[in-house]
């Protein structure tokens, strides 16, 4: 809980709650507990309104309308790019690619940086924890260029080996790929320190951020990260929405990823010139209402502050830990001392995915499976889990909701 914060204005968390329509639901005539958070979180009414406003009453295209309409859509859109910097603290707008989400963010970066400086022999580190996202894209890529990957292994806690990270380190390492806070385990990762060694072999450094920004404040300068990836929906925005942040003076260095309107200079048969970052990686009409509604899920956690959001979910996760490993036959998967909204299990004999369907029945909302991070399975050699992942607007009475409902899976098997 390395975010736990003291001294810090509180806030009603109760009341929040009630921003959130979805929540205030029955599911199989229950009261809806929804605790898949880390798959996708709840939108709030404020952003479902300002999108909806943008549908209803500013929709046009972006960058190429003299007409006011498309120049209020498109200082709205843009609007979202400043707010981006600010949010994770980049140096300049021009660092802040909109994407369609990480799995972009990532598919972007291997295929213009990775296609473009890898050769074959080099290598490229990614970890055991990673989601699929951050691993197809770097064996696509390095199938085409010879380049290999190598893996960091992690300990039975689900904690990254870093001696063993260190001792992968070399001359030929190009590229660090590595997630911030794991989805399947919920392992906070101490990405300063990777990106400090990385850089110390002149190797690049992308942190995969999709379940970071959401919990806790993120400081691409201080981590000194070369990219930074996140998702939108995921922290209260809409879907088709991402963010790569890339420092300036790769960005500028990089080419195309996608080719068409927006992204470029001049274009004729014989030569095409491209436009600056971000927009050289912008091709097309743009997901706008999603772009604005990210710009509106930044301001709603701001006014609530990352701090505090930080702080609640520590709380409510020390909370779930602490209940569910008093419950017999339940077994952690995953227990770094590190960690941030997920909480993955097993319950002895019982399969995760009758666990979840039972769940479902009493109206709580789980994930079940590998999480998209296979690898992850086959190192503690199972096929899955039943994962509950937080987000501030839950509250301790969801979680003795879910330790109710295990302990009702549990009585049905018995
Ligand atoms: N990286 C991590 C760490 C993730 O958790 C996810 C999505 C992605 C990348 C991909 O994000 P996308 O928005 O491009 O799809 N994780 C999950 C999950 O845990 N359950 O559903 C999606």
């Amino acid at each position: 809980m390395n975010q736990l914060v003291r001294d810090i204005p509180t806030v009603d968390f109760g009341k929040i709650r009630a921003d959130f329509p979805v929540l205030n639901q029955k599911v199989n005539g229950e009261p809806l507990v929804y605790l898949d958070n880390a798959a996708s979180s709840q939108m709030p009414a404020q952003v479902a309104d300002r999108i909806d406003r943008y549908h209803r009453h500013e929709h046009a295209n972006v960058h190429r309308g003299i007409h006011t309409l498309s120049q209020k859509a498109t200082d709205e859109f843009e609007a979202t790019r400043r707010k981006v910097r600010d949010f994770i603290n980049a140096e300049s707008e021009n660092e802040i690619v909109y994407t369609t989400g990480t799995t972009d963010s990532i598919n972007l970066v291997a295929n213009s940086y990775g296609l473009t400086n890898f050769k074959k022999g080099d290598e490229i580190i990614l970890s055991e924890m990673e989601h699929h996202a951050n691993i197809v894209p770097w064996q696509m890529i390095a199938k085409r260029t010879g380049a290999v990957i190598r893996v960091i292994p992690i300990t039975d806690a689900g904690d990254l080996d870093m001696e063993a990270y260190k001792s992968l380190l070399g001359p030929k390492t190009k590229m660090v790929a590595i997630v911030h806070i794991s989805n399947a385990l919920g392992t906070i990762n101490p990405v300063k320190e990777i990106t400090d060694l990385a850089h110390e072999h002149g190797a690049k450094v992308l942190i995969d951020g999709a379940q970071s920004v959401p919990h806790q404040v993120v400081d691409v300068q201080k981590i000194g990260c070369d990219f930074f990836t996140f998702s939108a929906h995921k922290m209260c925005g809409p879907t088709g929405f991402g963010i790569l942040y890339g420092k300036a003076s790769l960005l500028e260095e990089m080419p195309p990823y996608r080719g068409g309107g927006d992204m470029i200079d001049k274009v004729s048969f014989e030569e095409t010139t491209y436009n600056v970052p971000p927009f050289r990686f912008e091709a097309g009409t743009p997901p706008i209402a999603a772009g604005i509604g990210l710009g509106s899920a930044i301001d709603y956690l701001n006014e609530i502050g990352m701090k505090q959001i930080a702080q609640r979910e520590a709380e409510l996760v020390n909370y779930a830990v602490k209940r569910l490993k008093d419950i017999d036959g339940l077994k952690m998967v995953g227990d770094s001392a590190d960690r941030a909204s997920v909480c993955s299990f097993l319950l002895d004999g019982i399969h995760a995915t009758d666990a979840g369907t039972i769940l479902d029945k009493r109206g709580i909302a789980v994930r079940t499976g590998h999480h998209c991070a296979q690898p992850i399975m086959q190192r503690y050699g199972i096929p899955g889990t039943a994962r509950a992942s937080i987000a501030f607007y839950n509250n301790t009475e969801d979680i003795d909701r879910l330790v109710d409902g295990i302990h009702y899976v549990k009585s049905f098997f018995e």
